[in-house]
C-alpha cells in the first residue's frame, strides 16, 4: 500500500510538468528552425541579442577574462535561467493557470523581437517561435490536467487505501505516462529536425564555398535618378521578394543536380551543373515580377542574372514543329508551362546559376532556376528546375493555370511611386518624386504623374541597358500647402498608355494607377 504523499511531494511533480513542457517547446522550435529556416533555433537569436546589446565594457571584460569561453558561459547562464524559469512555471501553474501563459508569452515575445532584430530575417524565421510557444501551452495543459484532478481528490487528504487515494495515484500515473510520451515525441521531433535540417545546411555550406566565374553586377550609368528614398536600381538579394509553394524548400547539391530536356525534341538532352558551367555563362539585368503583385506592391525586383541561354539548349535538343510550350518542373513538384517563343527568341531567357554575382540563394532556386524576361514568374521562373518537356499548351495543365490563372502570363505595363510615401508630409513648394515602371521585353518610353487630377507631367527616365528591366523615373512637382493625391502612369515602347482601369491580380495581373496621398506643409 502506497504511503500517503506528503504535501511537499505532491507539490514537487508540478515543476516536473513545467520542465517537460519547457523542454518540449525548445525542441519543437529547434526542429522547426532546422527544417524551415537556415537559422539556428530562436534561443540563439536571443543569445546574439544579449551579446549585441551588452554594454561595451562588459563585452570586453568577458572577452578578456573568459576568452573563448565567454559564449559557452553565456549559453550556460541562459540554460540555467531557463531551467529555473520552467521549473517555476510548473510550480506556478498549480495555483494560477495564467502565470505560465504570461511567462510563455513574454518569452515568445522576447524570442520574436530577437529574431526581428537579427540580420536579414524573413517571415518564416518567426515560425519556430510560434511552434515553440504553442508546444509550451499545449504540453503544459496536457500534463497539468491529470495533476489538477489528482490534487482535487488529494485535497481532502484521502486515507491510504481509500478511493480518493486510488484516484490520486491514477492522476499521477496518467501524468507520468503523458510526460514520457510527450517528452519522447519532442525528442524525436528534435532529432528529425536535425537530420532534415543538416542536409539543407550542408547544401548551404557547399553554396557558400562555391566560386562561380561570373561577372560582378555594375549599375549602368544614369540608371538611377537622384531621388532620395527611391528603390535601388539593383534589388539587394536579401530584399528580393520570394514566392514559392514549397514549405520546406529543396536542398540540392550542384553535383546532384541535373536537367532533362525531352518531349517534342529531336534528341533528349541531359545536363549537369558542370555542363552548364562548361558552356560559359552569359549575364543580363532582368526585372522579375509576380502576377500577384498588387498595384504599387513590392513583388518585383531587378537583379543581375548569370546563366546559360535556354535558346541555345533548346536548339541543341531540336524543337519539333507544332510545339508551343515547355512544361518546366521543379524538384519539389511545382510546374509551369512557358510559351516556347519566349525561351527560344533573342531575349535573355536563361537557366540562371547566379543572382547579383553570387550563386543563387537556396530560396531563389539554387542550384539552377529559369528566368524569362517579359513573363510573370508563375509561368516561367521555375526555381530548382530539373525537367523541361517540350510540348503543347493544349496537352498540359500547370500548377497555377489549374487554379484559374491565365495560361500565357505576359507582364503588363506597371508603374509605382516610391517617393513620396503614402501618408508622408513634405515641405510645400518643389517636391522630388520618383519610382519605377516596367513592361519587360517591350520597354518603357514615358512616365507621367498627375497631382490632384491636374495635367499629366512628364518625368525623367533613368537609362536602361535593355528593355527587360524596370525603368527608374524621377522628377519635381510643385505643390501648395495641404493634402494631395498623386498618381502615375507609364507608356510602353509601343506607345501604349497604361490603363487606369482597376483590375484585380487574378487571373492575369492587376491593372490601374498607383496613387499616393501626402500632405505638404508651409516651409
Ligand atoms: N519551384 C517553384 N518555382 C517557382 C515558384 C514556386 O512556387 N515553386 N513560384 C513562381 C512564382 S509565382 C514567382 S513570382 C517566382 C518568384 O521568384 P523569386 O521567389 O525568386 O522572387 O518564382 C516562380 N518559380
Ligand atoms: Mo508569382
Amino acid at each position: 500500500m502506497a504511503p500517503r504523499p506528503t504535501l511537499e511531494q505532491r507539490a514537487l511533480v508540478w515543476p516536473l510538468a513545467g520542465l517537460v513542457a519547457g523542454a518540449a517547446g525548445m525542441l519543437t522550435s529547434y526542429a522547426a528552425a532546422m527544417v524551415l529556416t537556415v537559422r539556428e533555433a530562436p534561443v540563439v537569436a536571443i543569445a546574439e541579442l544579449v551579446v549585441r546589446s551588452a554594454p561595451g565594457p562588459i563585452v570586453s571584460f568577458a572577452l578578456k577574462f573568459l576568452g573563448a569561453w565567454n559564449k559557452t558561459l553565456l549559453l550556460s547562464v541562459m540554460a540555467v535561467l531557463t531551467v529555473v524559469l520552467f521549473w517555476y512555471v510548473g510550480a506556478w501553474a498549480r495555483r494560477r493557470w495564467w502565470v505560465p501563459v504570461l511567462v510563455y508569452s513574454l518569452m515568445a515575445t522576447l524570442a520574436a523581437v530577437a529574431v526581428l532584430l537579427s540580420a536579414d530575417w524573413s517571415g518564416v524565421d518567426l515560425l519556430p517561435v510560434a511552434v515553440g510557444y504553442v508546444t509550451w501551452l499545449v504540453v503544459l495543459s496536457l500534463l497539468t490536467e491529470p495533476l489538477r484532478r489528482a490534487d482535487a481528490v488529494a485535497g481532502e487528504g484521502p486515507e491510504p487505501g481509500s478511493t480518493g487515494a486510488a484516484a490520486y495515484s491514477r492522476g499521477r500515473r496518467q501524468f507520468l505516462v503523458r510526460a514520457g510520451l510527450l517528452g519522447a515525441a519532442a525528442v524525436a521531433a528534435g532529432v528529425a529536425g536535425r537530420v532534415v535540417g543538416s542536409g539543407r545546411r550542408q547544401v548551404e555550406e557547399v553554396r557558400r564555398l562555391l566560386r562561380l566565374d561570373v561577372r560582378a553586377p555594375r549599375v549602368p550609368a544614369g540608371a538611377h535618378p537622384d531621388v532620395p528614398g527611391l528603390a535601388p536600381w539593383q534589388t539587394p538579394t536579401e530584399e528580393f521578394y520570394k514566392i514559392h509553394t514549397a514549405i520546406v524548400v529543396p536542398a540540392i547539391e550542384p553535383a546532384d543536380w541535373s536537367l532533362r530536356i525531352h518531349g517534342m525534341v529531336e534528341r533528349e538532352v541531359v545536363l549537369g551543373y558542370q555542363d552548364l558551367l562548361d558552356r560559359g555563362l552569359t549575364d543580363a539585368w532582368v526585372t522579375l515580377c509576380c502576377v500577384s503583385n498588387p498595384i504599387g506592391g513590392p513583388l518585383v525586383g531587378n537583379a543581375w542574372w548569370s546563366g546559360v541561354r535556354t535558346a541555345d539548349l533548346l536548339a541543341e535538343a531540336g524543337v519539333l514543329d507544332g510545339a508551343d510550350a515547355v512544361l518546366q518542373t521543379s524538384q519539389d513538384g511545382w510546374n509551369c508551362a512557358t510559351p516556347i517563343e519566349a525561351l527560344t527568341d533573342d531575349r535573355d531567357a536563361m537557366l540562371a546559376l547566379a543572382m547579383n554575382g553570387s550563386p543563387l540563394p537556396i530560396e531563389h532556386g539554387f542550384p539552377v532556376r529559369t528566368v524569362v524576361p517579359g513573363l510573370y514568374g508563375y509561368v516561367s521562373a521555375t526555381k530548382w528546375v530539373v525537367d523541361m518537356e517540350v510540348t503543347r499548351f493544349a496537352d498540359v495543365d500547370a500548377y497555377w493555370t489549374q487554379r484559374g490563372w491565365g495560361e500565357r502570363g505576359p507582364v503588363k505595363t506597371a508603374s509605382r511611386i516610391d517617393v513620396p510615401r503614402s501618408g508622408s508630409t513634405v515641405a510645400a513648394g518643389p517636391v522630388r518624386v520618383g519610382g519605377v515602371a516596367w513592361h519587360q521585353h517591350t520597354g518603357i518610353s514615358a512616365v507621367e504623374v498627375s497631382v490632384d487630377g491636374g495635367p499629366w507631367q512628364p518625368m525623367e527616365l533613368g537609362r536602361v541597358p535593355n528593355t527587360d528591366t524596370w525603368v527608374q523615373w524621377g522628377g519635381t512637382v510643385d505643390v501648395g500647402p495641404g493634402d494631395h493625391l498623386m498618381r502615375v502612369r507609364a507608356t510602353d515602347a509601343d506607345g501604349v498608355v497604361q490603363t487606369p482601369v482597376e483590375r484585380d491580380v487574378l487571373p492575369d495581373g492587376a491593372t490601374g494607377h498607383d496613387v499616393v496621398d501626402f500632405s505638404a506643409e508651409e516651409a
